[in-house]
């Protein structure tokens, strides 16, 4: 019934609607209407109820909810259709098992925290409120080597969301964390589902450190929230909404094949290019000029002479001061 009221705010932006109307349009009486009221209060939205004139909708919430990102939602495809959920083990686990029950393409998983939020290689990754916790379910256009690209682009589409909702410009450190001034920022898991041959779908999972005050992270890891930057509590939902407008586009960018743009775009975002960094395989470590990514996604790394690529592992970038982080 929420978003039954909803709409009918919508339809009348800023203005007063009369309790009379909302319960005619609606069938309910004029108490039922009063309780949604208290109910879409608690849920974030700002309502003003004045006795002659009607109810007026002042402010959306700024915490996720699936009406307010509906409206703020610009897509054709992603998060058309999209669940949110108070709280998940993990969005990437959710999005695997609604694919099970066969699932359309672009449907987005958020849930307000997570309890066993996964990193790559099953680390873990700390989910508490207040974070943007998505996951997209791709069925791209594309072979399973092209699809795995999907991740650098999710990667353009954070930073470019970034910069477009805050001018806040992050950098990308292979292959795909999200970092400001050497902190983490977010991060990105990208999991093919089944087989390529049989299904070709792919859960893309954001992590996004949003609303959270630091100390709600573990002392013990490099990382950031948008909140600590900017000093401030943003709009998720807008965000969800810009970041899956930005990554739909590379999604559409990558099934017109258009590869040189996006390493071209990627590497214009990328840390550490053209600098000295380390890089650690398999428990050994390799240093030398990074000097771009293949079309796949490799990290080129110059070394006496030689050029190695990598499609896995860790790198680290060297600070100012000259120490690895
Ligand atoms: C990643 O892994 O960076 C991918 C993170 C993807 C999380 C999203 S949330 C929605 C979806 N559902 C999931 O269950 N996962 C995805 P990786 O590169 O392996 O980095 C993991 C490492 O980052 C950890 O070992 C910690 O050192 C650090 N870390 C953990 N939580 C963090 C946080 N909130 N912010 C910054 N760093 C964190």
């Amino acid at each position: 019934m929420h978003n039954e009221i909803l709409d009918i705010f919508a339809e009348h932006p800023g203005e007063y609607v009369s309790g009379e109307s909302i319960s005619r349009q609606l069938s309910l009486t004029r108490a039922a209407i009063w309780k949604q009221i208290q109910s879409l209060r608690k849920a974030g939205y700002e309502i003003d109820a004045q006795t002659k004139k009607g109810y007026r909708l002042v402010k959306k919430p700024l915490g996720l909810d699936e009406w307010a990102f509906q409206q703020e939602l610009r897509t054709k495809i992603l998060g058309r259709q999209a669940r949110i959920y108070d709280e998940l083990p993990s969005t990437n686990d959710q999005a695997k098992e609604e694919i099970r029950s066969g699932v359309p393409n672009g449907l987005v998983i958020m849930a307000k925290r997570q309890t066993e939020g996964r990193g790559r290689l099953q680390r873990k990754w700390e989910s508490p409120a207040g974070g943007l916790w998505m996951s997209v379910v791709l069925q791209p256009n594309l072979s399973l080597a092209d699809a795995s690209k999907l991740t650098l682009g999710t990667g353009i589409a954070v930073v470019d969301a970034l910069w477009d909702l805050y001018g806040l410009r992050v950098g990308i450190k292979w292959p795909n964390d999200l970092v400001y001034e050497g902190k983490k920022l977010a991060g990105i898991l990208g999991e093919v589902v089944g087989e390529w041959s049989e299904i070709q779908t792919m859960v893309l999972g954001i992590g996004l450190n949003v609303n959270i005050p630091r100390e709600q992270l573990s002392g013990g890891i490099s990382a950031t929230t948008i909140q600590e930057i900017l000093g401030y509590t943003v709009n998720l939902n807008v965000l969800a909404a810009r970041l899956l407008e930005r990554l739909e586009q590379e999604v559409h960018s990558l099934e017109a094949k258009e590869f040189a743009s996006l390493k071209q775009r990627w590497q214009e975002r990328a840390l550490g290019l053209g600098q000295e960094v380390m890089v650690i395989r398999a428990g050994q470590e390799f240093r030398g000029i990074f000097s771009g990514i293949t079309d796949n996604g490799e990290l080129i790394l110059h070394k006496e002479g030689t050029e190695l690529a990598f499609s896995a592992g860790e790198v680290q970038l060297r600070s100012h001061a000259g120490e690895y982080f």
